[in-house]
């Protein structure tokens, strides 16, 4: 389904990329130049695309569109970032979603104020495990300049550990070791360096105790935030001093905890180092561990007369086996995001899926395919910033992984058929889990108070109403009664009854309200119930399920209920679903009605049960 077409108003994505400076700090660490990406579910629609500030208000993004179910992804291959995905995001036209999006690290320490006085030969930094892999590593060396301009580039080689016997040099490493070429922190250099792993390659068991080991050719400073808690800690090797240091370093340790894996991860923080060549076409394979995709990235640049990434647009196709394959699942758009200076633009294409847009097989190999969907018609109005008109040729160049990045696992086609001996730099997130009907999934945690109506004082007798807990009554007819009732067909059941017979231009219209409070504005609901009438639903007898996204429960007139008719066929119960509801501020009030204009053989009843408001879950699938 796409909501392409729809014109109007737009839906407004804003927010922050945020971390925990440390923990329990309760200050924001800002994630700087994060691609952020919104797609819509099917083929057609291209996504949104931004990068978090690096200026102030730093860690911002911003993106407007049209209105339907949103993926968001918030990633940036080859940084230290474990990527965010956020799933079901149903929006309507004039949505406005303020959200701080964090990542979950097993480990992450920013903290700048302090730093290990004395260079180290090595550091273990320990952490406790709560993902099944190590996908993304971040570390920032510091010198302070006291004993000269710092130890000048050297390569710092990263490994994990898990804990054993003895000190940390002494535990087995888990893993492939990555190499951070050329790290320099001399000076005012003090920069972030990444190292990366695919998921799978160094497994972990969640609850045990790892360390990340770094090893310099040279000795080298670390920042450091000095504390107490021995539940992770620094043991370093130095001249000065081998030891626990009673601090942890300024590191991130990201891993399989959210429900994605990456099977294909950018694992260098070295980035467009060399061409793959210029085409209107690449595939990439790959062995896929998940269930579905969640997003794929691909580094390429485009041409001088070519507009930029953020205005280009690749065609993805998923093929099972092979470049040459059948396409699974949805061919989607992807756009790019990065750099432009007038006339070069380079950067990372993306698409993103909805949990089941294109399944998986784990263990399957798959292509992934390129392609423009620029036109000469698309292109024939850029002039690039020297004043150089569009060659109307469209195409993109991607980037080949870096030496020491390499896939082995596949490999690259250009132009989609003519096989290659190298990787082409991508990242690609898989959902572990796909779910049945994930656009209908919910919190399994009932909203409403005595949804059931087993709470009340049930009418005991003819011509008492009874008073059902939570739930008040309302009417807009002179001849409404309500009443919380047993059920005669089903006892004990207890249910909620809206009756009467509406005779001399009287009506029955009435019902029951309950306000729920405590919702979140960034989150939506859905409203379900089971309903049941005497008569069958027409112009003269209706039942009615409503919402108010304002959360008032005192005017059944207000023209911000939306009354959402209950169809189905009469003395049968009918099931009622809402689609999502996003409340105004931080409630919804739900009103059950039955109406009736017109006098009959024998009295109206409307009859309510079973009413949930729940959650609609709106992150990773975390069961199968
Ligand atoms: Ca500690
Ligand atoms: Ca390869
Ligand atoms: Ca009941």
């Amino acid at each position: 389904m796409s909501f392409c077409s729809m014109v109007g108003a737009q839906v407004l994505f804003h927010g922050r990329v945020y971390g925990e400076t440390f923990p329990g700090s309760g200050k924001d660490f800002p994630f700087k130049a994060v691609y952020c990406f919104a797609g819509i579910d099917g083929p057609n629609c291209e996504p949104l695309q931004f990068a978090t500030w690096e200026i102030d208000p730093v860690a911002w993004y911003s993106m407007t569109g049209p209105a339907g179910r949103y993926t968001m992804v918030f990633t940036r291959p080859g940084k230290f970032m474990r990527p965010i995905v956020l799933t079901n995001i149903f929006t309507k036209p004039g949505d406005d979603l303020h959200r701080i999006v964090r990542p979950k690290f097993d480990y992450a320490n920013f903290y700048d104020g302090d730093w290990d006085k004395k260079p180290a030969s090595e550091y273990y930094q320990t952490f406790v495990a709560t993902g099944a892999s190590v996908t993304h590593v971040g570390i920032r060396p510091v010198h302070d300049g006291v004993d000269g301009d710092g130890p000048g580039s050297q390569n710092i080689v990263v490994s994990i550990h898990k804990r054993g016997s003895g000190t940390p040099d002494n535990w087995p490493q888990i893993g492939p070791s990555r190499i951070i070429r050329d790290v320099d922190c001399g000076g005012a250099k003090d920069y972030v360096y990444y190292a990366g792993w695919n998921s799978g390659e160094v497994p972990l068991t969640p609850g045990e105790i790892y360390a990340v080991h770094l090893k310099g050719e040279k000795p080298f400073q670390m920042f450091q935030q000095p504390n107490d808690d021995k539940r992770t800690d620094c043991y370093r090797i130095g001249a000065d001093k081998t030891g626990w240091q009673g601090a942890d370093i300024w590191m991130a340790v990201g891993t399989d905890n959210d429900g994605l894996l990456i099977p294909y991860n950018k694992c260098s923080n070295k980035e467009y180092m060399e061409f793959a060549g210029g085409s209107t076409k690449w595939s990439q394979t790959y062995v896929a561990q998940g269930t579905s995709l969640a997003a794929v990235l691909l580094s390429a640049a485009v041409g001088t007369a070519h507009p930029p990434l953020s205005r280009t647009r690749l065609r993805v196709r998923v093929r099972e086996g092979g470049p040459n394959g059948p396409v699974v699942g949805v061919e989607k758009i992807a756009v790019g995001c990065g750099n432009y200076t007038g006339d070069a633009s380079w950067g990372w294409f993306c698409a993103v899926y909805s949990p089941g847009e294109v399944p998986l097989k784990p263990g399957k190999t798959y292509a992934i395919e390129w392609e423009t969907m620029e036109t000469p018609q698309s292109l024939h109005d850029y002039v690039n910033c020297k004043g150089v008109k569009s060659d109307l040729k469209p195409g993109f160049n991607p980037y080949k992984k870096v030496a020491g990045d390499e896939y082995s696992l596949g490999t690259s086609y250009k132009d989609g058929t003519v096989k290659q001996d190298f990787d082409l730099d991508m990242q690609v997130i898989e959902y572990k889990n796909t779910p049945k009907d994930w656009d209908k999934a919910v919190v399994q945690k009932n909203l409403i108070r005595n949804g059931d109506m087993s709470l009340g004082e049930v009418a005991s007798k003819p011509g008492d109403s009874g008073q059902p807990a939570f739930w008040k009554s309302w009417s807009l007819g002179t001849a409404t009664s309500t009443a919380y009732i047993v059920d005669d067909m089903d006892a004990p059941n207890r249910l909620l009854r809206v009756t009467g017979n509406p005779k001399d231009n009287s009506t029955v219209d009435g019902g029951f309200v309950q306000k729920v409070e405590g919702l979140d504005h960034l989150e939506t609901y859905r409203l379900s119930a089971r309903a049941r009438c005497t008569w069958q639903m027409s112009n003269n007898h209706s039942l009615y399920v409503g919402y108010d996204p304002t959360g008032q429960d005192t005017d059944p007139a207000a023209t911000s209920i939306v009354w959402v008719p209950v169809v189905g066929t009469h003395d049968v119960w009918i099931d009622f679903v809402s689609e999502p509801i996003r409340p105004e501020k931080d409630s919804i009030s739900v009103w059950l009605r039955g109406k009736s204009i017109s006098p009959e053989q024998f009295a109206f009843e409307a009859d309510f049960d079973d009413v949930q408001l729940c959650c609609v879950k709106s992150g990773v699938p975390d069961k199968p």
